[in-house]
């Protein structure tokens, strides 16, 4: 027996199969009469060579990218001028035989790679880079004035205490963990908030601010299909990919108006009365994300207007609730006016920042109903949605919620720890303006930076002047100009000035 009969399968069924399946396989033609074994033997050594060069020169064409996925599925391979066709094996047939190919090329051949992240891909090349004045504003996460990650005191804290109480891990509910739940409803709307009382808050514990955007979209792509979500332009490059993912239509609606490097109001009224009735409109509750631009609290009254004229559903994404203006009331004002409105929304919650809990994945979906009654139901189906995705979420973040929240003096000291992370970006948010102000000759009015909140600030510089920053200076930041000031020391204040007015003015 050589190696090429352990690879030989007999089982060949005669069904159609799809192009795809069929590139899948090789089809080699063998002489199955007994008596001629050993020609038949020293023919499929020959096919078996024939196919190995054949496909490696297609693997080889493949990893050159000169193979597009359409011709990968037509089942042909171009080689220079030559087209030749994978199934020219398929000839005579004394009997066909699928042979598995994974000498040369793998199944998933037709897999084409993917482009990195655009935020998250911007820590790994900065990982990647050895010089020493190397700094990362890209992701938005919070440092210390000696740039190293920071773990909050009530966080180790509350770790501490449920080591020595010896909690154990069994599964959560699948809608998650009840103190957490309720520590999360009442930090969004205020503990007194009657719509809690009257429980018309669905709340689920979702996989940070992303699963819980994801679970939301998932409950639109399934009860009101076809409704369109409006998302603000720009907005989190994730929203997009989450939406499409659920399969869920979306729109943008004007937000930035670069000229005043301010809210275009007017065009963000105009487009969420011109979207269909019933749409989805996506609000950033506070800090949004990437322009730091938030509108002030006339303007969300008009914006409730609008919505509540159109019938459209506010959708709230709360990733930064304390953390944008270091009080938890204050940043959660908008979703607060939306919701004594009586209107029904959806609220997104995230403890990555303003609790540093990144990595555990703890956040909620909240839906506000009109009835208690309808956010049964709706609970209901949330955890129907959430069962065959992830069957239920993670305990340890949530227990630290629940444990920080309903202790009062750890509380007090979070509101405090908050305030001073905020604190702490808002003063390299004023260095970096003092810095440029102060270095660059050119006049140019870089106040606008201090009228952006939140950890980012979005400098105006284009994808060009964006990528200068990261080649020539080693500043890592998303190519659409974002910087995270969380990211930042007062200490690199006046290099990153010499890095925006550099590739501000020198580069077009
Ligand atoms: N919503 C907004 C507006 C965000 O900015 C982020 C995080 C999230 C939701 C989700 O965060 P979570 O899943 O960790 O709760 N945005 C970060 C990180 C901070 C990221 O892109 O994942 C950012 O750098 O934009």
């Amino acid at each position: 027996m050589s190696i090429l009969s352990s690879t030989l399968s007999s089982n060949y069924s005669p069904q159609p199969r799809s192009t795809q399946e069929h590139h899948r396989d090789l089809y080699i033609s063998v002489d199955s009469n007994a008596a001629s074994h050993s020609r038949a033997h020293r023919r499929q050594f020959l096919l078996f060579q024939m196919a190995s060069t054949m496909l490696s020169l297609a693997s080889a064409s493949a990893s050159a990218s000169s193979l597009s996925m359409h011709d990968t599925l037509k089942g042909k391979v171009k080689i220079g001028s030559n087209s030749l066709s994978t199934g020219f094996v398929k000839t005579k047939s004394f009997g066909r035989v699928s042979m598995s190919v994974a000498a040369n090329v793998s199944r998933f051949e037709g897999i084409t790679m993917a482009p990195p992240d655009p935020i998250l891909g911007v820590s790994e090349a900065f990982r990647a880079d050895t010089n020493d004045m190397k700094l990362n504003l890209g992701v938005g996460a919070y440092r210390t004035e000696e740039l190293q990650p920071y773990v909050l005191d009530v966080v180790k804290k509350a770790e501490n205490l449920m080591l020595q109480r010896g909690e154990n891990k069994e599964y959560l509910p699948i809608e998650g963990l009840a103190a957490f739940n309720k520590a999360t409803a009442e930090l969004l709307f205020g503990a007194d908030n009657p719509l809690l009382k009257e429980q018309r808050v669905a709340t689920v514990q979702g996989l940070s601010g992303t699963g819980s955007l994801r679970l939301a979209a998932a409950l639109i792509e399934r009860y009101f299909p076809g409704a369109k979500v409006l998302i603000s332009s720009p907005t989190w490059g994730n929203h997009k990919n989450i939406f499409n993912d659920a399969r869920v239509p979306w729109s943008e609606y004007r937000y930035y108006d670069p000229k005043t490097v301010g809210l275009d109001f007017e065009g963000m009224i105009a487009d969420i009365k011109d979207a269909p009735e019933g749409s989805f409109i996506l609000l950033h509750g506070c800090a949004h994300n990437p322009t730091g631009i938030d509108p002030t609290p006339d303007q969300w009254e008009k914006i409730a207007d609008v919505i509540q004229e159109k019938n459209h559903i506010p959708f709230f994404d709360v990733a930064y609730q304390g953390f944008a203006s270091g009080s938890l009331d204050t940043d959660a004002a908008s979703v607060r006016l939306f919701a004594a409105r009586g209107m029904e929304l959806f609220v997104a919650q995230s403890y990555s920042k303003n609790l540093g809990l990144y990595a555990e994945r703890i956040g909620a979906m909240n839906v506000v109903c009109s009835s208690a009654d309808a956010a049964v139901r709706v609970k209901s189906q949330l955890k129907r949605l959430a069962r065959p995705m992830y069957s239920n979420p993670p305990i340890h973040g949530a227990k630290i919620v629940a444990n920080v929240v309903g202790d009062p003096t750890l509380f007090k000291e979070w509101k405090a720890e908050m305030e001073m992370m905020a604190g702490r970006i808002k003063n390299v948010r004023q260095k970096l303006f003092d810095s440029l102000s102060a270095k660059d000759k050119s006049g140019k009015d870089w106040s606008f930076i201090l009228k952006q909140i939140g950890m980012f600030s979005f400098t105006g510089l284009n994808k060009a002047q964006s990528e200068n920053m990261t080649n020539k200076w080693h500043v890592y930041l998303t190519k659409d100009g974002r910087i995270s000031l969380a990211g930042l020391s007062l200490a690199k204040c006046e290099y990153l000035a010499d890095a925006i007015i550099d590739s501000f003015h020198n580069v077009s």
